[in-house]
């Protein structure tokens, strides 16, 4: 069994590091963190690697900040690296996405571990050498909550609350609060992680508010859209991207996806941005999983999966892209 291999490579390994996707959301830092508490019974020398200004998770970093030493447990540079240092890799695959492919590169080849949901894309893989993948999970956090349980078979470990919510909180975000991609597995994951979150789920709800300001770009965004056949898409409007910063857009623009898959009839939604510092442009899009978004998102240069997938495409325009994508979905 893949945990078997997982836990020989912690007993064998000086130290630990985990290390996330670029602009780290609730899937991405919730598996880093519950993770991260699991494999405390085993070593004291295991960091997270986070650029925290850039997390889109900042409310679930406040929140762990009340139980966890973060500057100490998070690290961005100084790293101290051996030949047996082990790095585990959550929630993607690809080169262009990892928090640090630089840091990365440090690491000793046979002691990287993947562990992710998203169809793999062979021409961005990253070298590993144990790869814990299932595209039938949610979210990482569903995988990661599978190999706690494994660890954790005799109950002889603490499972702490905010570990629990952690968790949890990445599998809703990555359900949309268990509508997409769940299966059994998914709600029996979600079962076995309540029984350690007695209280009707506040922090959670916290975790998930997101600012006026957000909520502003977003009702921008929604008034931006058009609907096409049974698809709609939505350019962020110019004067939002020149008055805001790019995590606010950012986020936004993936909660505005979510929400325009809300509307009657409509299998796809596509929010696209210009990213004006470094003159790309992002698309977040989301689909009830009848049209192929992945397939669209990865002939853009992106990945995901079939219900939510995303893509940044460098040195480019908004008005070419939506065209693009609209000549893509007229050919279906
Ligand atoms: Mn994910």
């Amino acid at each position: 069994m893949f945990f078997e291999k997982f836990l020989n490579y912690i007993k064998n390994c000086d130290s630990i590091y985990i290390m996330g996707h670029k602009h780290s959301d609730l899937d991405s830092l919730g598996a880093a963190l519950g993770l991260y508490n699991i494999l405390c019974e085993f070593t004291n020398k295991i960091n997270i690697i986070l650029n925290k200004e850039q997390s889109l998770a900042g409310n679930l970093l406040e929140y762990i900040n009340n139980f966890l030493d973060l500057d100490k447990i998070i690290l961005n540079n100084n790293i101290n690296i051996t030949p047996k240092s082990l790095l585990i890799i959550l929630d993607t695959h690809s080169k262009d996405y990892l928090e640090s492919y630089d840091i990365y590169k440090s690491f000793d080849k046979n002691n990287i571990i993947i562990i992710d949901h998203h169809e793999i894309n062979t021409d961005k893989i990253i070298d590993y050498s144990l790869l814990i993948h299932d595209t039938s999970s949610s979210s990482t956090c569903e995988i990661v909550t599978e190999l706690i349980k494994n660890i954790n078979i005799n109950n002889k470990y603490n499972i702490k609350k905010w570990q629990a919510e952690s968790l949890l909180s990445g599998i809703m975000l990555d359900t949309k609060n268990f509508v997409l991609n769940t299966s059994e597995k998914t709600f029996e994951t979600a079962a076995y992680l309540k029984k350690y979150i007695k209280d009707n789920n506040f922090a959670i709800k916290k975790i998930f508010a997101s600012s006026i300001n957000i909520h502003k770009i977003k009702s921008k965004i929604i008034e931006n859209s058009e609907i096409y056949d049974n698809y709609i898409i939505s350019v962020c409007p110019e004067n939002i991207i020149i008055n805001n910063n790019f995590k606010d857009l950012k986020l936004a623009c993936t909660q505005a996806a979510d929400e325009l898959l809300n509307i009657k009839n409509i299998e796809a939604s596509f929010v696209i941005f210009q990213d004006n510092n470094n003159k790309g442009v992002g698309i977040s899009s989301r689909s009830l999983g009848n049209i192929n978004i992945y397939d669209i998102m990865k002939n853009l240069g992106g990945g995901g999966n079939n219900t939510m997938a995303a893509t940044y495409i460098p040195n480019s325009n908004i008005n070419i892209i939506k065209q693009k994508i609209i000549n893509i979905l007229n050919k279906l």
